[in-house]
């Protein structure tokens, strides 16, 4: 088992930098050193005064993430509590209506400190994120660190999507020239810990035509193709310098949910021996026996099928943003639709947004009908296959 690393690198390419630093002493002599040693800031940046409660550039938010094997059950709630009609699970052998959808599966979960022996409580406002790994925050000029232990019995990594990291925090495997210390990121065996360090520069947050905050995602990386599949991913948000309040949420902003339109291949899990028997390895399925496959895709929100996703519950007028995600099978195009409501999204009004494989968008809605509401996606097979979750908007 290898030692917990922490290492602390706050511009994100540390390396190159002390190189410079180095390279400059040699060159002109100690007396860079003193400006080598400040904490590096971005050239925008202005210097920290110490009236600011929230000095830019200094908060790095520490989540203690673990891996871990779970039996987990896509319909806690039973099957089909949104009473959809013509699912395919009603077609399919005597009793199948009746039965929980259960499959060995790895997910991340928050610990509160690195002993990892508390498990974090999710918040209410959370409990919807289902299958999802916790909820990565961060406002532009922040740094996440991770410190991840892996408790499952594969090797695994902590890959972000958008943020910024170094060779030594990327968490993905592949020949890209580093070695050593370098490498120790793409791949963390079982039992052992890694703190990744990432941060969140003016690249990471809102482009010009997004609102306050943006959704990115984060997943293992060792075998991507199949590790999403086994349930290892997890969401961020980013929201643009100054737009938060302190629990991280945009300020102009009521209500927050996250939907990730996840296709479960339960064939192309790393555990698809364990779960649906000998018939081959993880991910030739698709070609060996198509209809086994078939019968072993979850189409979920959130890793819950046929709404059993918790009521996402609003108010009317309340301003309301929905981040959509999407896992990385060739069957994850989806059109996430709201009912009885309408979405800004892209700048455009819509009542159903498109994904494709492993993408993030953003949706506002201030919702004015109020009900119970089915939120779902609209591809056939997809829907059929119980993608679908019901939203409430109260007076
Ligand atoms: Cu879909």
């Amino acid at each position: 088992m290898r030692k917990a690393s922490y290492r602390f690198h706050p511009t994100g390419g540390s390396p190159q930098r002390l190189a410079l630093c180095l390279g400059a002493i040699l060159l002109f002599g100690s007396g860079v050193w003193a400006a080598c040693a400040q904490p590096p800031r971005d050239a925008k940046t202005p210097p920290v005064t110490p009236n600011q409660s929230r000095p830019r550039g200094s908060v790095v938010h520490t989540y203690f993430i673990a891996a871990e094997e779970v039996d987990w059950d896509y319909t806690p709630r039973g099957r089909n509590p949104a009473g959809l009609q013509h699912m395919e699970s009603a077609e399919s052998e005597g009793g199948a209506m009746m039965r929980h959808r259960v499959y060995h599966k790895a997910v991340y979960r928050e610990y509160t400190d690195a002993t990892f022996t508390v498990e974090k409580p999710r918040p209410a406002q959370w409990e919807h994120l289902g299958i999802l790994g916790p909820l990565i925050r961060a406002e532009v000029g922040d740094s996440v660190r991770v410190v991840f232990r892996n408790n499952t019995h594969l090797k695994l990594t902590m890959h972000p999507h958008g943020l910024q990291y170094g060779k030594d925090a990327e968490g993905s495997a592949y020949n890209d020239g580093t070695a050593g210390n370098l490498k120790a990121d793409d791949g963390v065996g079982p039992g052992a810990t890694f703190a990744y360090l990432w941060t969140v520069p003016e690249s990471s947050g809102p482009g010009p035509l997004d609102g306050s905050s943006i959704v990115w995602l984060y997943h293992s990386s060792f075998l991507p193709e199949f590790e999403i599949d086994t349930g290892l991913v997890g969401p961020i948000l980013v929201t643009a310098r100054g737009k938060s309040r302190p629990d991280g949420s945009p300020i102009d902003v009521d209500r927050e949910f996250i939907a990730d339109f996840a296709i479960f291949d339960e064939s192309s899990s790393l555990f698809s021996e364990r779960n649906i028997g000998q018939q081959a390895p993880p991910g030739l399925l698709k070609t060996v026996n198509p209809a086994l496959r078939e019968r072993n895709m979850l189409y979920s929100i959130n890793g819950l099928i046929e709404g059993n996703l918790p009521l996402l519950t609003m108010k009317r007028n309340e301003r309301v943003r929905w981040y959509l995600l999407s896992n990385n099978n060739e069957e994850d195009v989806h059109d996430p639709h709201w009912h009885g409501q309408t979405v800004i999204s892209y700048r455009m009004r819509a009542d159903t947004v498109f994904l494709d494989p492993l993408s993030m968008a953003v949706a506002d809605m201030i919702p004015q009908s109020e009900g119970t509401w089915l939120f779902h996606c609209h591809v056939n097979e997809h829907y059929k296959g119980g993608m679908a979750a019901l939203f409430q908007v109260l007076p």
